[in-house]
């Protein structure tokens, strides 16, 4: 299947469903999960830093991982795959819905509205445990994490670890996208997450992918364009 088919796809559905992965970003400079050099967890166990249970263990160094990563965000841009999404669902409002696996903010930093975000934002942070009287703004000290000078609560990221619920509405409004697209672009994703990857899975139009690697999603496609998200994504959606 070729470019050109998919760019009649995205001209002739009424409504197009997109789900980003940490692909999407890579051309900015933010790296992958799980590609196998440059990858986040090239060195790392996910089990180890991406879970609440990883957090309580080692508190610090979960902190600073996701410091580092935080800071490493607000210096990059968002590429040509970003602006295209975003220029896209400008000039054909009401026909995009834009979902994404990242914690990054470059969609909406492009200009993207209403962004469906499973897995949080690496630049909020949110109590650990559910939060007291005494937990309050007011009431945080710094720390490597902050904490409730209080009760010792402390501050952790707002991002979806391992074992955590996705954001119910959020998900609600992905599933219902996917239900109702003429076609879903499978942008920059593994596929391997769940249950982001299920969105695919149960598209009800044409399942598009574009990634320059092969994906676990594949089998689950019309089309498997293998190029990347910042080269391909304007040319499939230029009017
Ligand atoms: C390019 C490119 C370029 C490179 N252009 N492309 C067994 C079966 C099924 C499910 C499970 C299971 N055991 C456990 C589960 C559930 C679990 C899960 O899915 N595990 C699997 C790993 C097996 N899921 C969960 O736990 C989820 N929650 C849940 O299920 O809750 C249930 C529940 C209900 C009620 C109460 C309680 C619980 C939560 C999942 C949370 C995922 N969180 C993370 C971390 C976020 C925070 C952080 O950033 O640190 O989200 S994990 C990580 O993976 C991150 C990503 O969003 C997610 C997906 O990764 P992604 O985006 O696909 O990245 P990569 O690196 O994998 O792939 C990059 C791709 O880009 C590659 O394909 C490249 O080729 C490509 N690429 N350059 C285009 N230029």
């Amino acid at each position: 299947m070729n470019t050109g088919q998919v760019r009649d796809w995205v001209r002739a559905a009424k409504h197009i469903a997109v789900l980003t992965g940490a692909g999407m970003s890579a051309e900015s400079g933010v790296p992958t999960f799980r590609d196998s050099q440059t990858g986040l967890w090239a060195k790392f166990d996910p089990q180890q830093l991406a879970t609440e249970e990883a957090f309580r263990a080692n508190p610090s160094m979960v902190w600073d991982w996701y410091a580092h990563r935080r800071q490493a965000i607000a210096k990059v841009q968002p590429n040509a795959g970003h602006r295209a999404l975003a220029g896209f669902a400008k000039r054909h409002a009401g026909r995009l819905t834009l979902i994404t696996q990242n914690v990054d903010g470059l969609h909406q930093r492009a200009g993207s509205e209403a962004v469906l975000a499973l897995h949080g934002n690496i630049a909020q942070d949110r109590w650990l445990d559910t939060p007291r009287a005494c937990c309050n703004a007011h009431a945080v000290a710094a720390g490597s994490p902050p904490y409730c000078d209080r009760c010792g609560n402390m501050r952790r990221p707002a991002v979806v670890w391992f074992g955590e619920p996705l954001p119910q509405s959020v998900f609600a409004q992905a599933e219902q996208a996917a239900q109702h697209c003429e076609l879903m672009l499978v942008v920059g994703t593994s596929g391997l997450v769940y249950p982001a990857a299920g969105l695919a899975r149960s598209a009800r139009g044409r399942v598009a992918i574009v990634n320059p690697e092969p994906t676990a999603l594949d089998d689950a496609a019309d089309a498997v364009l293998h190029g990347t998200a910042a080269k391909l994504l304007p040319v499939l959606l230029e009017d």
